[in-house]
């Protein structure tokens, strides 16, 4: 069995507080992502094209998006491609609206309930080729472990299990709500071929051996979702072997530029000469990538000669658009609230006062000299209570402090 795996489409998110016409090209290339995962399912001549919840931001179905989803579920009908579409935690079962509204054509089964459907894909000549069985979130708040009650599967073909989860320790599940928590010690033992998952938008294999996948959301919505998004091509015909393959599918990217080298830069051009250089240098570094628009966030810090205009947040949004044209960006925002005026650092720190203090303690913590008498409850931001991690915190968080304090500390000029 052949088939794809996407999942967390999230098809008419709002994204309030964006431009209008950033707004309508975010939820158009969300549509666009999907048809260019038809258009591969149909290309790859797969079997069974599998979408693992979230498939919708919410009951608030525009009637485009209605349209669009049932010509996109025709065309892989037209194809012999069966869809098994098992709801999640923003496309519930039970909303009135969403996945319960629409005629599905004959090839889709939504599956939104708790107990497991087994659904059998069959090629293009009608001979089975596998099973796929789906369990979906009734609610929007599922709080069960669905993956306990799927079936032990058995049998010559390839078992292929879909859920909308968040599996316990999966890269960036804090971000996510803990609905429909599973384990995957138990999804390894379960005796399926491969585990399509959604709800976590980071990609990620939890396994290779059987694969357990998250394929990560299908487009980015925010700069939490940087870098390539798309969908998982997974071949099963020989069991013993799994192909799983990453396709690159959304039009918009979102990335962000980070930089602490200002003390160089000394107008606009110059700053926006350094930010496109910065720019290139990392798609460079990157290597080739498909054609894509991107959504970049520029995140200025340290010492600079413009650090009071850059502060400003009229001037931070006139750098964000002039750079919009220099990158041919579709958005660029400038985040500028940690930069500060070039300071003599090294005179301030042999002086005799709180600030001199407080730069010989942070440079002596740096070099592990000296320590604060904290503990993981101390922070909220560290899930450990190690002491060599709230060791390391604290010197990550102390990275650039130097300049700061004194920015605080001392009367700048110009102010
Ligand atoms: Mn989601």
């Amino acid at each position: 069995m052949r088939f794809l795996h996407v999942a967390d489409v999230h098809l008419d998110t709002s994204f309030a507080g964006r431009s209008e016409s950033v707004r309508q090209r975010l939820r158009e290339a969300s549509r666009e992502a999907f048809r260019r995962a038809v258009d591969l399912a149909i290309r790859e001549e797969v079997h069974a094209f599998l979408v693992a919840g979230d498939l919708f931001d919410s009951d608030r179905l525009s009637l485009k998006t209605e349209r669009f989803m049932l010509e996109q579920m025709a065309r892989l009908g037209d194809h012999g491609i069966t869809v098994v579409y098992a709801t999640g935690n923003h496309d519930p079962g039970a909303a009135p609206n969403g996945p319960r509204r629409l005629a599905w054509p004959q090839n889709v089964h939504v599956v939104s309930e708790a107990t497991p459907r087994r659904i059998l894909v069959a090629d293009a000549s009608g001979d089975p080729v596998g099973y796929v069985t789906a369990a979906g979130h009734a609610s929007a708040e599922e709080r069960a472990d669905l993956s306990r009650g799927f079936p032990r599967p058995s049998g010559e073909l390839p078992q292929v299990a879909l859920l909308h989860t968040q599996v316990h320790h999966s890269l960036g599940a804090h971000e996510h709500h803990p609905y429909a928590p599973s384990e995957l010690s138990f999804l390894l033992r379960s005796g399926y071929d491969y585990w399509a998952l959604g709800h976590v938008h980071e990609r990620q294999g939890l396994s290779e051996d059987p694969p357990v996948t998250y394929a990560g959301s299908l487009q980015g919505r925010s700069h939490a979702e940087r870098g390539e998004r798309g969908a998982i091509l997974v071949d099963l015909s020989d069991r013993d072997a799994p192909a799983v393959r990453f396709c690159p599918l959304a039009p918009v990217r979102w990335e962000t530029l980070s930089t602490d080298r200002l003390e160089g830069v000394r107008s606009l051009d110059e700053l926006l000469r350094h930010l496109q250089l910065a720019w290139e240098g990392e798609r460079r570094r990157e290597g080739p990538s498909a054609p894509v628009e991107w959504m970049v966030r520029v995140v200025l810090s340290g010492p600079s000669p413009l650090w009071s205009e850059l502060r400003s947040e009229e001037d931070a949004e006139h750098v964000g658009s002039e750079l919009r044209e220099v990158l041919g960006a579709l958005e660029v925002t400038v985040s500028s609230e940690h930069v500060h005026p070039v300071l003599a650092l090294g005179e301030y720190a042999a002086r005799i006062d709180v600030l001199g203090e407080a730069l010989r303690l942070c440079a002596a913590m740096r070099r592990g000299e000296s320590k604060l008498d904290v503990t993981a409850a101390d922070f909220a931001g560290i899930g450990t209570d190690d002491a060599r991690s709230v060791d390391a915190y604290v010197r990550a968080l102390l990275e650039g402090a130097d300049g700061e304090l004194a920015a605080r500390l001392v009367e700048t000029p110009g102010t």
